[in-house]
C-alpha cells in the first residue's frame, strides 16, 4: 500500500496518525507529493490530485479521508478508531469534527489568497462557522478523552492549524478544549505528523 501525503496536509495528517495507531507503518509506503501542481505524481494516480490518497494493494486508489480511515481500520479491526454504527454519540462527534475540519481548511486556503482575491463573505462565514463548533467542543469536552479516535484525530488536526490561522485566537476562550488538545498532541502519532509552523 502507498499513502499519497503532503506534510502540512491537516486531512491527510487524519490518515498518517491513523496508519500509526493502527500498528500499520510497516505495511505502507509514504509517498510526499505536491498539490495544486501539474507535474505531481500523484495525478498518475489520483485525478482528484487530492491527499490523502490511499493506492490499495488490490489496485484501488481511494480518496477522502474518512473513507482511507475506514479502509485502514478495517485492516486492524482489534482498534476501534473509526465510530462504530452503534455508537451515536461517536458518530455525532465525527461528523462535527468533518464540518470543523472542512470549515477551518476553506478559512486557511481563503487567507492564502492575495488580498484583492479574498473573500471578506467567506471569511465571515467561516470564522463564525469555527467559534460555533468551538462553542459546542467546549461545552462537551468533558466527554472528550484522551483515545485515538478519528473523531478526536480530525479534531486536533484542524487545531494543529491554528500556526496558520492566527486570527482564529481560541485557546482562551475556550481553555477546557485546550487542555484537551494539548495533551492530546503529546501522544507520539500526533508529535510524528505536526505540520511545519
Ligand atoms: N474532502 C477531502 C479533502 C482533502 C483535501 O482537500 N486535501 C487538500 C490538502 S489539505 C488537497 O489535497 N488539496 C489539493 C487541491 O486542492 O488541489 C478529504 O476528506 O480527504
Amino acid at each position: 500500500m502507498k499513502l499519497f501525503y503532503t506534510p502540512n496536509s491537516p486531512y491527510a495528517r487524519i490518515a498518517r496518525v491513523t496508519a500509526l495507531e493502527l500498528g500499520l507503518c510497516d505495511r505502507i509506503a509514504m509517498q510526499k507529493v505536491t498539490v495544486r501542481d501539474p507535474d505531481s505524481e500523484l495525478l498518475n494516480y489520483n485525478p482528484t490530485g487530492k491527499v490523502p490518497t490511499l493506492a490499495t494493494d488490490d489496485g484501488f486508489i481511494l480518496s477522502e479521508t474518512r473513507i482511507i480511515c475506514v479502509y485502514l481500520n478495517q485492516l486492524n479491526p482489534e482498534i476501534k478508531l473509526v465510530a462504530d454504527i452503534s455508537d451515536g454519540f461517536l458518530q455525532q462527534l465525527e461528523g462535527t469534527a468533518g464540518g470543523f475540519i472542512d470549515g477551518i481548511a476553506v478559512w486557511v486556503r481563503e487567507l492564502r489568497r492575495s488580498s484583492s482575491e479574498q473573500s471578506s463573505g467567506v471569511i465571515k462565514l467561516e470564522r463564525s462557522r469555527a467559534l460555533r463548533i468551538l462553542d459546542y467542543f467546549e461545552k462537551i469536552s468533558d466527554k472528550f478523552d484522551q483515545t485515538p479516535m478519528l473523531a478526536h484525530i480530525t479534531i486536533a488536526s484542524a487545531l494543529g492549524l491554528e500556526s496558520r490561522l492566527p486570527e482564529l485566537q481560541w485557546r482562551l476562550s475556550y481553555p477546557k478544549l485546550a487542555q484537551w488538545y494539548d495533551e492530546f498532541s503529546r501522544q507520539p502519532s500526533l508529535q510524528a505528523t505536526k505540520p511545519d509552523s
